[in-house]
């Protein structure tokens, strides 16, 4: 990843495709039960209460008026912005950190610091806007920029380095090695692209500057607002600065590229340290892994996906490709349906997908994907995706 900029959309399919079109994350933003408050911290929401809510009010009411004449002077602030721009001329950024601050029972004040040094950054909303051109969705320029040479190397030198790390957590959460180091290698090269945004810059410019031009632009917004609030709970949390945590341009974070709220439920301790790093810990990194494939349905034992031949000209491709790449037919309906399947596939007893890879203009690939091919998606909502993880961890075994 480059030193300073924004990737272009096409170098950054796994976080770009993960959190756009991951709604149902954005429900765990439930306030916080006391029981959750870091101690370490000596704060409760009695003692918070008075002097810091009036200082954040008297910040608030001088940042409204700065606020109000930049509002004033330039009405098109999210477009014309420099990068400098500071969200602390921002009135409704203020007023939102006194929300957060309520919700996540932190100090008004340090949350009001926190989004007022934030930085717009211009190059991010447009990122957010789907391609209009879903037609040049193209399985084989994915697999080739994700299952290729360089990648699969890493993967077998993280398989070796890390195999004892691995198989812990495959007997303890029952996810294969093989997904695990599929998963961290399309992330981000096992740490080596890990994003260079600060992720309190990004997650308040998706907060405060989500382009209108999405097609569900309030839903995302509101997403990315939930998610800004629960990294700073985390960031007071770890007693880390805001402003040292950096991420994609989606404010996803760390080796595994967890968004915020996903770390605070689900990442773990998995090196047995006391701390939850997903940065600078590879065993928390993997541990975080399979407890979020476990949070997500994953099933033991079960398989992936099989292989199948699809007659274009004969099969119910409607009706087959339907529900998308939710399971739901058995084995019996998809030969009915006109496809011809492996004796594997026939045997299977769980429902299964008709999971279309589109190549761009030439002809799709095909397979059946399992409960579990879908867990995989819950990572990151897109079938290429998926199985790119699949066929870089079997490379990683077999290489
Ligand atoms: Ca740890």
């Amino acid at each position: 990843m480059g030193p300073s900029a924004v990737q272009p959309l096409e170098n950054q399919a796994p976080a770009l495709a993960r959190t756009p079109l991951r709604p149902l994350y954005a429900v765990n933003m439930a306030p916080r039960t006391d029981d959750s408050l870091p101690a370490a911290h000596g704060h409760d929401r009695s003692s918070i209460a008075a002097p810091d809510r009036r200082r954040a009010l008297t910040r608030l009411g001088q940042m409204a008026l700065a606020g109000a004449g930049t509002a004033i002077a330039h009405p098109a602030w999210s477009q014309t912005a420099s990068s400098a721009a500071l969200y602390g001329q921002r009135p409704e950024a203020m007023a939102y950190a006194l929300e957060i601050a309520e919700q996540h029972f932190l100090p008004p004040d340090w949350v009001a610091d926190a989004i007022a040094q934030a930085r717009f950054l211009p190059r991010v909303p447009p990122l957010m806007v789907p391609s209009p051109h879903p037609a040049a969705r193209n399985w084989a320029a994915y697999r080739r920029r994700f299952v290729e040479p360089i990648r699969i190397r890493a993967a077998q030198r993280f398989l070796d380095n890390e195999i004892r790390t691995l198989q812990r957590a495959q007997d303890q959460f029952g996810v294969p090695v093989d997904i695990i180091t599929g998963i961290l290698g399309v992330e981000t090269i096992y740490g080596q692209q890990m994003g260079n945004l600060r992720v309190i810059d990004s997650l308040s410019t998706l907060s405060f500057d989500f382009p209108r031009a999405h097609p569900r632009a309030q839903a995302r917004n509101a997403y990315f607002k939930a998610e800004l609030a629960a990294f700073l709970a985390l960031s007071f949390r770890q007693r880390k600065p805001v402003q040292s945590y950096m991420g994609s341009y989606a404010g996803a974070m760390g080796l595994p590229q967890f968004m915020p709220s996903n770390w605070a439920r689900l990442a773990i301790d998995f090196d047995g340290d006391g701390q939850v790093d997903l940065f600078g810990s590879t065993a928390d990194a993997i541990g975080s892994v399979a407890n979020y494939f476990i949070a997500h349905q994953w099933t033991p034992g079960m398989p992936t996906h099989f292989e199948v031949q699809v007659d274009e000209s004969r099969a119910d491709l409607a009706t087959l490709l339907e529900p998308d790449i939710k399971p739901t037919f058995t084995a019996a309906d998809l030969q009915r349906l006109g496809l011809t399947l492996s004796p594997q596939a026939a045997a299977y007893p769980g429902p299964l997908a008709l999971i279309e890879l589109k190549n761009g203009t030439d002809r799709s690939t095909y397979y059946l994907g399992t409960d579990n091919f879908y867990a995989i998606t819950r990572y990151n909502w897109s079938s290429s995706y998926a199985m790119a993880v699949i066929q870089l961890g079997q490379a990683a075994m077999t290489g």
